[in-house]
């Protein structure tokens, strides 16, 4: 019997590959050169154990911890062509309860087993695999990352790439490349820019709320949400804990991030409220570092001073302009960090919100529209890198260089689709 560690040199993965929540049914792969000794660590068969269950049978059985049974499983070895060459693939399927499906995973775990997302497990093989732009890898591409779609808007967008919209479009620009045509290069030109907003469908920009505590920030989560998700409360520090959530706007989906106000002179746990705050906020695409507008500047300049340095958009945002007694005056930002506008708005009484779903939408307006519409859309960061090179290529003037690399990478296939 391999040991615990020899088991992980050969790195066996596990994952489930059926949503999360309630269900009738978890599936769960287990796939890896040491597949068969994890399983063995923790199923016993009713007829076979884990050894006896060669390519193409199914076994019926139970999963065992501390010598208690867990679940009740029916396992499948993949036939030997669909699991990668040289590695043993399983397919466990047990009862579709969260507690289940949770506790099987952790005797995979325990037995050895790496967990590790679905994708990682569940990808086109075969020519597909290797012509990432091939109508054929685009079309199970797009199928297989329907799981991940949030919004109406995402699941269409998908679909209209099933459709063949992406492989036409870059057959088209492979053509145009080929003979001459003057649109190609803009046509790339427009496939590359796009892409972030096909990939955000996807992987939705993190949004963070951040300021001084009392600014406003929970108020604005639940007015940007339209309900009421977070405690909002007069006393300063009502918000510990980070709350995310997730947000559509003209069919582009993002996670927002209620946060800890930030400030100093505070007790322990506020402290590490405040020090969670600081290290999200680096990871947010953008941040609202919200303010009440009638707030002395110290406190906001030194809020703002934890703001990061990195690639993050911020808006400030000047919040409560309802509790003043006249027009919003207009806001000096020049004191504080960074370059970035400000926009006045009224978090209770929902003034001003407009401003701030624009500044999100901001980077994907021009495509969204054009994808929404069925309109081609690159969705992957393999495709992106591809169309990337292709297009620096062509504008080295290298447009035959720029023509072979997207027939290398499958477009070929697409040609006459
Ligand atoms: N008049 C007015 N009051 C507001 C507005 N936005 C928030 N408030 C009030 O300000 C107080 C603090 O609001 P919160 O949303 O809890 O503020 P916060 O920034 O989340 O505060 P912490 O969680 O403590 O950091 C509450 O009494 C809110 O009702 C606004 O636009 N106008
Ligand atoms: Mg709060």
């Amino acid at each position: 019997m391999p040991t615990h560690s020899t088991i992980k040199n050969l790195r066996v993965r596990c994952s489930v590959i059926t949503p999360p929540g309630e269900g009738g049914i978890g599936v769960i792969l287990l796939c890896g050169r040491g597949a068969a000794e994890v399983l063995g660590t923790c199923f016993e068969g009713t007829q076979r154990g884990a050894a006896g269950i060669t390519p193409g049978r199914m076994a019926h059985g139970r999963i065992m911890q501390n010598g208690a049974a867990v679940d009740e499983v029916v396992v499948a070895h993949s036939a030997a062509q669909e699991a990668p060459v040289g590695e043993t693939c399983y397919e466990v399927n047990c009862h579709g309860g969260a507690v289940a499906v949770k506790t099987v995973v952790e005797c995979f775990r325990d037995g050895g087993a790496q967990v590790v997302p679905w994708r990682e497990l569940v990808r086109p093989c075969g020519p597909a695999r290797r012509l990432p732009l091939s109508s054929r890898s685009i079309r199970a591409s797009a199928l297989s990352s329907l799981p991940e779609a949030e919004t109406r808007s995402a699941v269409k967008m998908l679909l209209h790439q099933g459709d063949g919209a992406l492989s036409r479009e870059i057959a088209a620009v492979t053509g145009g490349l080929k003979n001459g045509s003057d649109d190609a290069q803009e046509r790339l030109w427009r496939l590359v820019r796009g892409a972030e907003a096909g990939l955000a469908m996807l992987d939705p920009p993190k949004v963070m709320l951040a300021g001084p505590p009392n600014a406003g920030k929970s108020t604005l989560l639940n007015t940007l949400l339209r309900r009421e998700r977070v405690i909002v409360h007069h006393l300063p520090g009502t918000t510990r804990d980070v709350v995310k959530d997730r947000l559509a706007i003209g069919g582009m989906p993002f996670d927002i991030m209620d946060s800890a106000g930030i400030r100093s002179g505070i007790d322990a746990l506020e402290a590490v409220a405040v020090d969670n705050t600081l290290r999200l906020m680096g990871e947010a695409g953008t941040i609202f570092f919200l303010f009440d507008i009638r707030d002395d500047p110290s406190v906001v300049l030194e809020s703002s001073a934890s703001l990061p340095p990195g690639e993050a958009r911020i808006l400030y945002v000047a919040n409560k302009t309802d509790l003043l007694d006249a027009e919003a005056p207009e806001v000096d930002c020049a004191p504080l960090p960074h370059r970035a506008p400000v926009v006045c708005i009224s978090a209770k009484k929902q003034e001003g919100i407009g401003k701030l779903e624009q500044f999100l939408l901001a980077p994907y307006a021009d495509t969204l529209s054009l994808i929404t519409a069925g309109g081609p859309a690159v969705f992957t960061r393999t495709q992106r890198e591809i169309l990337a090179t292709a297009l620096r290529l062509a504008e080295e003037g290298r447009r035959s260089a720029a023509a072979h690399l997207l027939t290398g990478s499958g477009a070929q296939d697409n040609v006459g689709q």
